[in-house]
């Protein structure tokens, strides 16, 4: 008999440490490659995979949210598909969710009318490429009640992540300790730590039970993290998946184990500059796995004056549909659909979204500029960064972030 299989993705992250980016929008409904939102990746490996029965719980200011899923990943319901987002339930009462635990706690009936015999739970704020499917296949023959994908990350970014200390066969979870501020490197690698990716393989019952037990602890912060899996491992019934083994269709042994937690300004202003390299670390043009979106009728890219002393071209850039680039040098940057920018103005290293303008002469350099934002002729930005940092916000690696339809001063 087929195994039934039901996702849960996880999309209610506030995304605090994105800001001004989530000033309004949830952390997996960022705008992110030109074209794509984070939530994207998720759904695509997902898709890919054949996994398409998938509920995405949101919270936090989730409207934008809310209108791409619905207007991107709406599936035919005839074989019974669905990716359907759900707002926090509020069925214990006028509250949000108090943690990703929580949330699927909340969500319980969702899970009782699937009843499906294994529940992935991922979250939607990573830029990667999985099969999922060979993740739960190694669930399923290892009979644990949980599993966990775990990734080699610096030991310096031990305190952003759930650490997992894995016992003599490689696979059981001896002890898993949520963002630890003392962590120690691995004995064959001690500048790394094997992190959680905080995506997870539970039998229907296992999740059911400890996120019900869960509910009763009043010093429980209900989260998987946080508190589910560390529950699961004291019983010895947790294991780790090693996203090294996870070999998907069409990638190359330049971006096999691609993963990227874009929880910061800078680390999602480098997710961009890994996909802009001449051979990228992360390949977009893999059309054996396609990362899914929808990002309205645009017209072709276009790229005028380019033959007097204007330049009109892109160089190592991505450039989307509906964008023109007038008489204008763009450089090592991700332009979004519907970006003018004129004449004799020079972008280079930047990160820009839908509907902004450049104006004439403008100069941009290692920036990101969210949606809708018009930088007037001759502006400057980027250039001088004690002047970006009374106006703006500039993140520690001295990027400048515009947030969306921030005014520009001259
Ligand atoms: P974090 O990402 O810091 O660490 P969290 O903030 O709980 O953990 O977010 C996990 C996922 O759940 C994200 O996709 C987020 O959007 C979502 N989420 C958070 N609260 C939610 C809520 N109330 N409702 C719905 N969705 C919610 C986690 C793990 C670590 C792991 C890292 C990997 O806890 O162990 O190492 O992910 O990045």
């Amino acid at each position: 008999m087929a195994v039934k299989v039901l996702a849960i993705v996880l999309a209610g992250g506030e995304g605090k440490r994105l800001m001004p980016l989530t000033a309004d929008r949830a952390k997996p409904g960022v705008p992110f490659g030109g074209i794509y939102r984070m939530i994207d990746f998720v759904l695509s490996n997902l898709a890919n995979a054949g996994y398409l029965k998938i509920v995405v719980l949101t919270q936090y200011k989730s409207h934008s949210l809310d209108r791409h899923i619905s207007k991107t990943w709406r599936m035919s319901t005839l074989l019974g598909n669905y990716v359907t987002p759900v707002p926090a339930q509020q069925r214990l009462g006028p509250r949000w969710f108090a943690g990703s635990a929580d949330a699927i706690y909340q969500s319980l009936n969702l899970i009782n009318d699937e009843s499906p015999d294994y529940v992935i739970v991922f979250g939607a704020d990573h830029i990667y490429r999985m099969d999922p499917k060979q993740m739960v296949n190694d669930h399923i023959a290892s009979g644990a009640a949980v599993t966990v994908a775990g990734i080699r990350q610096p030991l310096s970014l031990a305190d952003q992540f759930g650490v997992i200390d894995v016992g003599p066969d490689g696979k059981r979870i001896k002890a898993f300790r949520e963002k630890p501020k003392d962590a120690v490197g691995l004995p064959d690698s001690p500048d790394e730590v094997y992190a959680s990716m905080g995506n997870y393989v539970f039998t229907t019952r296992a999740l059911c039970e400890a996120v019900t037990a869960d509910a009763q602890n009043p010093d429980s912060k209900h989260d998987m993290g946080g508190n589910i899996i560390p529950m699961l491992v004291e019983k010895g019934e947790a294991n780790v998946y090693d996203f090294r083994d996870n070999d998907v269709p069409g990638s190359t042994d330049r971006d096999r184990g691609y993963w990227r937690d874009v929880g910061t300004l800078d680390s999602f202003y480098e997710a961009h500059r890994d996909l802009i390299a001449t051979l990228p670390i992360f390949n977009l043009y893999n059309h054996d796995w396609p990362i899914f979106t929808n990002y309205g009728s645009w017209p072709p890219a276009k790229f005028v004056h380019g033959y007097d002393d204007r330049q009109g071209r892109a160089i190592d850039s991505m450039i989307s549909p509906g964008v023109v680039v007038s008489g204008a040098l763009v450089e090592r940057s991700v332009i979004s659909p519907n970006v003018r920018v004129n004449s004799w103005a020079h972008v280079d290293g930047a990160v820009i979204m839908e509907g902004v303008s450049v104006g004439r002469r403008a100069v941009i350099r290692n920036a990101i500029i969210d949606k809708n934002v018009i930088i007037p002729e001759g502006a400057q930005i980027g250039v001088d960064l004690e002047k970006d940092r009374k106006l703006y916000t500039v993140s520690d690696n001295g990027v400048v972030v515009i947030g969306k339809g921030q005014r520009i001063e001259l």
